[in-house]
Formats: C-alpha cells, structure tokens, sequence
C-alpha cells in the first residue's frame, strides 16, 4: 500500500460499519461507542439476534451453558439476567439479546431490514464504500464483518422440490408464525446437530416422522433441566473466577486446560470406563471433548469413546436394526460435530418414527405428495430440510467485497480463506473479521471467541486513532505463516480426514480446507495479545499523510 495515494477527506459518514446484530455486531456496536467511535450496524432481520433470529426450529437450544453462553463483559448484565435452565433454548437466548440491545440503548444505531451487497474499498480516500439491497451507500473507515459462522444456510436443491404440494421449511429460515405439524406427515432431511434437535420435537407433534439420514451422528446427552436459582446464584458468585477459566481453556468452556494431559489410551481401561459414565451422566458435548481432548488426535483413544457412544446408542434404541443404523461408523467422533440431544435416540422408539437410510437408499426426488428413494416413496404433508450451511465462508463470500485494485474477497479466497488470526486478510485493509476462517470460531465457546475478537478490534481501533495511522492491513507473509500454521495443527489431528462443513465438503465445489483453528482458545488468545504487544507485527500500518 501506498500512503500517497491516502488522502483521507474529514467527513465519514461513521468510523464503522458493522455487518451483522447479532452476539458480535451488537458488542461491537457497546465497546465502540465506549470507546468514543461513531458504528452503524446493518442487519437483515427485522430484529436483532443473528442466528438466535434466524434458527427458530422446534427444540432450537445452545449446546453450551446458559451460565457459559453469555457476555461477561458487563458485570451488572451477567448478574441480573436470570437464565431459567442448564443450556439455553433459542426464545431465551433471543429474549436476552433483545435485553441486551435495550439495556445497552443499542437499537438507535441499528438499521434492520438492510442487507449489506456490496463493500468496497476506496484507495484514494482509504475508506469502505457500504452498499445495502435499500440503496443506501455509506462511507466508513473501518469494516466490521459480524456476519457469523452458520448464516448462510444451503438452499433445498433436490430434484423436485418445486413440485412439492405440502409445506416444506429451512430450519435455518422457520417462519416466526407458529408452524403446527398436529396430524401431519412430516418429513426431515439430516441428521446433524439441528435435526437431532428437530426430531424428537416433532415426534411429539406429528402423526407421523420419516427421518432421512445420510450419516449417523455422535451425540451425547445434554442432561437439560431448570437451572435453580440456588445453583444459579453460586456459580454468578464466582463468575470471575469462571469466565476466567473458560477464557483460558481449549473451547472457551470451564474446563481447564490440563498441564500434563493424560493420554486416554494410558488410563486403565475400569478407571477410563468409569470417567466415561459420570461424563454421560453429567451430559455435555463439550465436557467430553474437553475431558478426553486426545479423542480428535489418537485414533486409539477416539475408538474407545467412539465405542463408548455407541453402546450407548444399542442400549437405548429397541430395535437392533434401528440401533446398528443410528450407531456412526463413517467418521472418528468428533471430527464432525459432537451433538447433544434431549431424547433423540429415544425418540426411534416411538411407533410414529421411521428412519430411512439414505445410503442404501438415496434420494431420488422429491414429488408432488412426498419423497422417493431409489426404494420407495414416502408420503409427505411436509417437509423439513436441515441439511446445513455454507459455513464460515459462506456468508461473507456473498457480499461483493472488494480491496486493493478492487480484489474481490471471493477470488482472493478462491481456494481456501486467507487470513490472518482469522481477524483480517491481505489485501483488505481496515476490514476485520469477527471470528473469521482460522480462528477457533466454531470450535469454541461462540460468545467467549467473539468478545476476544471485539476487544482486540476496538483496542486496535483505539491504536490506529492514537498514533494517527490511516490504515492496517495484513501482511501477505504473515498471513501465509498463519494459513500454514492453523493447517498444520489441524493435520496434527484426525478432523481433517472427515467430510464434514469444517472442511467445506457439505457444499458442492466449496475447496476442501479445514477451516477452525485448533489451538485452543486460551493459547489463541495470547498469541493475538503478543501482536498487538509488539506493535500489531505481522500487520501493515500507513499513517494518516500530515496535510489530510
Ligand atoms: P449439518 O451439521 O451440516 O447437518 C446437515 C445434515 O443434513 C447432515 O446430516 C447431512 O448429511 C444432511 N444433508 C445435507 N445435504 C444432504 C443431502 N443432499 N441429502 C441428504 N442429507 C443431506 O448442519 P446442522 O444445521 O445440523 O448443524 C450446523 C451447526 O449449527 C452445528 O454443528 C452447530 O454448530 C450449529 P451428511 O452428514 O452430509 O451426510
């Protein structure tokens, strides 16, 4: 970059724009405007909320702690909010943010109903150009994407589907009317994270359940309960101490990081046995990973829990034939998401529940009154597809972002997202991401990598004003090491074997490139601390030209 060609006009319209109101947008928007900058977030929803917004399918839940998903950034906040059980359920976590944008009086600088098309960086002036589907243009010095891991989600493209006379809906796109299934004939295609949600809702509701499964999960139980006030009161009493721990733990989660992990192959196997049962019993996807964290690295120690969970899915599903279906054989647990379930193998006992393999069996089309597999056709009232997104990349490779010589993001990222920390990407000056690709994003606490990212942008931002510097960018180099790096720790393990979304192989085409960082939260974190310690090495910095 060159500084001559920056001559930054006085006027802005803001000193940002941030893509997004959900749990990063709307912390982005508080920690700025503390911070004395002026933000304008757009959000496509005509609420705030993000995914919390968008994924409102029966059974939608965290599955980490309620205590755990929550900002800590405001003492005051995380003591007055009362959360009624163990893991969150989507109106709750909806109803918490809304509180937040209140209680904060964030809604004033949100523009809702507005997607942002187009963002494109102006040499001259160093500036971003905003463009929204309003019409609307906008200046800003800084671009904030807080555009989320899982919001695009994959269209139904299966042959036929525009024959289909019933209902059919997106998990990620569920009306806010009330969808009533009472007496219906309700089909649902997946059975990931969200369908193992989904199902035993719908069980419950329809008349009958044909469950289309192309690959058995791994999922654990969550143990979901009221959470008492008592309990609640005493883990608010130490929240510090809590929030503390989870920051500096592999997935953002209160489970420290031990300093000499035992290896689970080294464990005698009654001992082994035994951790397992209290952790099943306790319930928990993330306690499990994190108790056993040597599952996603040692073929050997992921065989063991792998059976583990699979006995358990045998002893708890009545038919055999069912079982033998429903027990994952195609990957190593973990390496596609760890689920967590409220009486979701249960639910194949029900009379009502039907469970098609679609691997014997593929799905040939959809037709006008159900589905047909290369077996047979199944009568359908409606339809629910919960086949996933185009994560990570996806939501922010559908906005025309433009940088330097007006590089756009999707060719600069053509085969693989580049980036630095996940933060930012060569190229792309003064434009950051909040949890972006090859940081630990999705394989973390969301809310714990998101208030790391927005601390760590806002005290950049603070920097940048300080010194008079216009400009930050990524270095190309040091965005090759970091690319390298967050590589190299994932073929340290076992993840990047299986065809998962973290690999991008859930989207036809999308180049196979294992996406989270797998460092850990904790040493993440203090790796982007030192950056900014040593002046924000690895980054580019152009100062403000003196006669601007
Ligand atoms: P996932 O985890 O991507 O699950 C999508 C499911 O849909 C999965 O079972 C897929 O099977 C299935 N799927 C996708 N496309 C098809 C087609 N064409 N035919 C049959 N089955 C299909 O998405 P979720 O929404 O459940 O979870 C995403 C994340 O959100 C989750 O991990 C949490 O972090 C929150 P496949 O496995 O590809 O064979």
């Amino acid at each position: 970059m060159n500084d001559a060609r920056i001559s930054a006009p006085l006027v802005t319209d803001f000193d940002t724009v941030i893509v997004g109101a959900g749990f990063a947008g709307l912390y982005m928007l508080h920690k700025l405007r503390e911070d004395g900058f002026t933000a304008r977030v757009f959000e496509a929803g005509t609420g705030v909320g993000g995914t919390w917004y968008w994924n409102r399918y029966p059974g939608a839940r965290c599955d980490i702690e309620s205590v755990d998903y929550s900002y800590s950034f405001s003492p005051e906040l995380e003591q007055e909010w009362q959360w009624s059980e163990r893991y969150p359920r989507q109106p709750e976590i909806l109803a918490y943010l809304n509180h937040v944008a209140d209680r904060f009086d964030l809604r004033r600088d949100i523009q809702l109903e507005t997607r942002v098309t187009a963002a494109h960086f102006d040499q001259r002036t160093g500036l971003w150009r905003v463009a929204t589907d309003r019409g609307q243009h906008v200046t800003a010095r800084y671009c904030v994407m807080a555009t989320g891991c899982l919001s695009l989600p994959k269209r139904p493209d299966f042959p036929g589907v525009e024959r289909f006379a019933g209902d059919w809906y997106l998990t990620a796109a569920w009306p806010r009317e009330p969808v009533d299934l009472t007496g219906k004939r309700v089909g649902v295609i997946g059975t990931g994270s969200t369908a193992i949600q989904v199902i035993p809702q719908v069980a419950r509701e329809a008349a009958h359940l044909t469950v289309f499964q192309r690959t058995a999960n791994f999922s654990v139980p969550a143990r979901n309960g009221p959470l008492p006030a008592a309990e609640q009161q005493r883990i608010k009493a130490d929240y510090p101490a809590r929030r503390g721990i989870s920051r500096d733990s592999l997935f953002g989660v209160p489970v420290a990081m031990p300093a000499a992990p035992q290896r689970t192959r080294d464990i005698p196997p009654a001992e082994l046995r035994q951790m397992l049962e209290t952790l099943w019993a306790q319930g928990g996807a993330m306690s499990l990973l994190a108790a056993a964290p040597d599952v996603i690295v040692d073929p050997e120690a992921n065989a063991i829990v792998a059976e583990f969970v699979r006995e358990k899915i045998r002893a708890t599903v009545k038919d055999p034939k069912v079982a033998a279906l429903l027990c994952p054989s195609t990957h190593p647990l973990g390496t596609k998401r760890l689920c967590l379930d409220t009486d979701y193998y249960e639910t194949y006992n029900r009379d009502n529940v039907t469970l098609v393999d679609l691997r014997a069996t593929p799905i040939e089309q959809i037709t006008e009154h159900g589905l047909r597999t290369s077996a047979a056709e199944y009568p359908l009232d409606v339809l629910i597809f919960a086949t996933g997104f185009d994560a990570m990349t996806g939501a922010l490779n559908s906005i025309d972002i433009r940088g330097q010589d007006g590089l756009s993001l999707k060719q600069a990222w053509a085969d693989g997202p580049q980036t630095y920390l996940g933060l930012a990407s060569a190229g792309f000056p003064n434009m950051f991401l909040i949890t972006g690709p090859q940081s630990p994003s999705v394989f973390s606490n969301m809310v714990v990598s998101i208030e790391q990212h927005v601390a760590w942008i806002a005290e950049c931002m603070a920097y940048l004003r300080e010194q008079g510097i216009a400009c930050i960018e990524a270095s190309p180099q040091a965005q090759a090491g970091w690319v390298a790096h967050v590589a190299e720790v994932a073929n340290s393990t076992l993840m990047p074997q299986t065809d998962s979304w973290y690999v991008g192989a859930n989207v036809p085409g999308k180049p196979r490139v294992f996406t989270p960082y797998l460092g850990g939260v904790g040493p993440y974190r203090r790796h982007c601390e030192q950056v900014a310690a040593r002046g924000y090495e690895g980054f580019e910095l152009i100062r403000r030209p003196v006669a601007a």
